[in-house]
């Protein structure tokens, strides 16, 4: 089988709910990924942050064959010996007191929002049915029902409602703009705090530390969405530590799975996370021993290598470099670490383009939104990689 026909399989029996490039992976390792015709190439989007650890870290790898000869899943229904030890050694990294596990990011969200819910009602005193929930304009927290209800993108919402209610838009950046929007309803404010998907958009220095201010002076919980920024991608563990800027609850998925399997948490305090009651919230395969193996491990790659470290001290010099290549098209580089959004011209007639070029260079990148072009490399990339990746990135952004 060659390429296309792989391709015209996918479009004959799968739902056309994406547009991806057409490279067909094979294998990959590190930050490599060779396609079914052993072409090589460099991956700079990291499954949206999901393989900060690279492809197939040997020690994940490990944890998980080892994991999976002994038990997979258990539900919860009943205990089992990895979990508790995920609980432990979350809470050794970060200090938070309590997590509660799922498997995609959606669901954690779901999960953090369930929360902030009930703690309006039981701890706030919000009238029941009432809570509001504050979000940003240009979100991307998932595609649940729910979530798409307070999306400003109309790709994503437009033909799916009716809509969940209870939530409040404000422009993402604006410190006034959210505390005018407080109410005595208001539970929770909820916000990445680097928004991924509207195109690597970074909020002006102190806009966190202002919010959590804002938020503790009305009695509003903080909710982080690190799902994409968490976890080293942005040169600290959390994106928030960068304003030392503790939420109530963070939200984590993508990274913590390390790569091979779909790990997601919420982490609160006691006071907060303890409000949850047997039967309230759950899911059949979250906690499971294999994820929670997998993610013990994937935790201990984050600490071990140091890839919080790696990803300041590189992406301070992948974002330097991509600011000096001469180009009529760019319009910003912008970043945090390594997550990383090069801004195009509108006149620059889309990234996409850009992307595919990339993609015929040995490069592979995604747009966003249009007019950016995402880049976000395995946190475990070198600097020699990245010397060699300027040179394909200033040919294409040198094209007509
Ligand atoms: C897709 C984007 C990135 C996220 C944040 C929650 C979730 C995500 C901050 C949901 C997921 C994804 C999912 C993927 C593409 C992608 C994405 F371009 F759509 F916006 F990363 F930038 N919070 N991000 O970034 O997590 O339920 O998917 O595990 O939906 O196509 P999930």
């Amino acid at each position: 089988m060659h390429t296309q026909d792989y391709i015209a399989l996918e479009e004959q029996y799968g739902a056309h709910n994406y547009h991806p490039l057409d490279v067909v992976v094979d294998h990959a390792e590190g930050v490599w990924v060779w396609d079914i015709d052993g072409r090589q190439y460099l991956d700079c989007l990291s499954a949206y942050s999901a393989l900060n650890q690279g492809h197939r870290h040997p020690a994940i790898l490990a944890a998980l064959l080892a994991q999976a000869q002994r038990v997979t899943l258990t539900s919860r229904a009943f205990r089992n010996d990895q979990l508790p030890l995920l609980y432990q050694e979350l809470n050794a990294m970060t200090g938070y007191d309590m997590a509660l596990p799922m498997n995609s990011g959606a669901e954690a969200v779901e999960t953090a929002l369930k929360l902030a819910r009930k703690w309006a009602y039981t701890v706030k005193g919000v009238p029941r049915g009432q809570a509001e929930i504050i979000v940003a304009g240009g979100n991307f927290h998932g595609r649940t029902i729910t979530i798409i209800s307070f999306s400003s993108e109309p790709a994503y919402r437009d033909p799916f409602g009716p809509f969940t209610p209870g939530f409040v838009s404000v422009p993402y950046g604006e410190a006034a703009a959210l505390e005018a929007a407080i109410t005595p309803n208001t539970a929770a404010i909820l916000l990445e705090p680097i928004q991924g998907e509207a195109g690597v958009v970074v909020p002006p220095a102190g806009y966190l530390r202002a919010t959590a201010e804002i938020a503790r002076r009305h009695n509003v919980l903080l909710l982080a969405d690190e799902i994409q920024t968490g976890l080293g991608r942005t040169g600290r563990l959390l994106a928030c530590d960068h304003e030392q800027v503790r939420p109530d609850a963070v939200i984590l998925g993508k990274a913590l799975g390390g790569g091979v399997y779909p790990v997601s948490a919420v982490l609160a305090d006691q006071p907060l996370l303890g409000l949850f009651r047997p039967g309230e919230h759950g899911s059949t395969f979250g906690g499971n021993p294999l994820g929670a193996a997998v993610a013990r491990a994937a935790l201990a790659v984050i600490r071990d290598e140091k890839l919080a470290e790696r990803a300041a001290q590189l992406g301070e010099y992948f974002q330097e470099r991509l600011a000096e290549i001469p180009s009529r098209h760019v319009k910003e580089v912008r970043g945090k670490g390594l997550l990383i959004g090069v801004e195009l011209k509108p006149e620059a007639g889309g990234a996409r383009r850009f992307c595919e070029a990339l993609g015929q260079r040995g490069l592979l990148c995604k747009e966003t939104h249009d007019h950016v072009i995402r880049f976000a490399p395995p946190l475990v990339i070198d600097q020699a990689t990245i010397d060699w990746a300027l040179g394909p990135i200033a040919e294409v952004l040198a094209m007509n």
